[in-house]
C-alpha cells in the first residue's frame, strides 16, 4: 500500500514537470519570418499564392498544372539568392510588349520595394513600377539581370507593382 502511493505521487510530480517544461516553451516565430515559407509560386490565372520550404515544394503544393509555365522568378537577393517569387500561368509570352499580365501591387505578396534580381522565362520580360498600379517611374522592359541596381535608374528594392510581356 504504502509503496504503491509512492509511485502514483512520483507519477504526478513527473507529469507536473513536463507540463512545466512545456510551458516554458517559448511561441513559434512570426510565419512571415518562417524559412519553410520563403519561396512562393503565384499561379497567374487564379491569382492563388502558395509558399513553401523550396520552389519544387511550392510548385508541387500549388493549384499550377503540370504543363504550367514559369515565365519569371523574382528574387530578394541581389545574384539570384535568397526568397524567391515564381510567376506561373498556362501560356508563353508573345513577341510582342503589350503587358500580357500584371500585379498592380506587389505588397499584396510580401513584394514591395524588395525584388533584387530577376529571370524571365518562355518568350516573357518584366517591367517594374516604383509605385502601386503602375504609377511612377518605370524601367525598361528587362529579359533578366542578377542586380535590378543596375538598371536604368536603379531597381533595387524599388519595384511596386510589375507588367509581363
Ligand atoms: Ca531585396
Ligand atoms: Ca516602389
Amino acid at each position: 500500500m504504502a509503496t504503491r502511493t509512492a509511485f502514483a505521487t512520483l507519477a504526478a510530480m513527473s507529469c507536473m514537470v513536463g507540463a512545466t517544461v512545456l510551458a516554458a516553451t517559448p511561441a513559434g516565430a512570426a510565419a512571415g519570418a518562417d524559412p519553410s515559407m520563403q519561396h512562393c509560386v503565384v499561379n497567374l490565372d487564379s491569382r492563388k499564392v502558395t509558399c513553401a520550404a523550396d520552389q519544387q515544394q511550392a510548385r508541387r503544393l500549388s493549384d499550377v498544372t503540370p504543363t504550367a509555365l514559369t515565365i519569371a522568378i523574382f528574387y530578394n537577393g541581389t545574384g539570384y539568392t535568397g526568397a524567391t517569387h515564381t510567376w506561373v500561368q498556362s501560356r508563353r509570352c508573345t513577341s510582342g510588349y503589350d503587358s500580357e499580365w500584371q500585379w498592380d501591387d506587389l505588397g499584396d505578396i510580401g513584394w514591395n520595394n524588395r525584388v533584387s534580381s530577376v529571370r524571365t522565362y518562355n518568350r516573357c520580360d518584366v517591367k517594374f513600377y516604383d509605385g502601386v498600379d503602375f504609377k511612377g517611374a518605370s524601367s525598361v522592359w528587362i529579359d533578366g539581370a542578377s542586380n535590378l541596381g543596375t538598371i536604368g535608374t536603379g531597381w533595387n528594392n524599388r519595384a511596386s507593382s510589375v507588367k509581363f510581356s
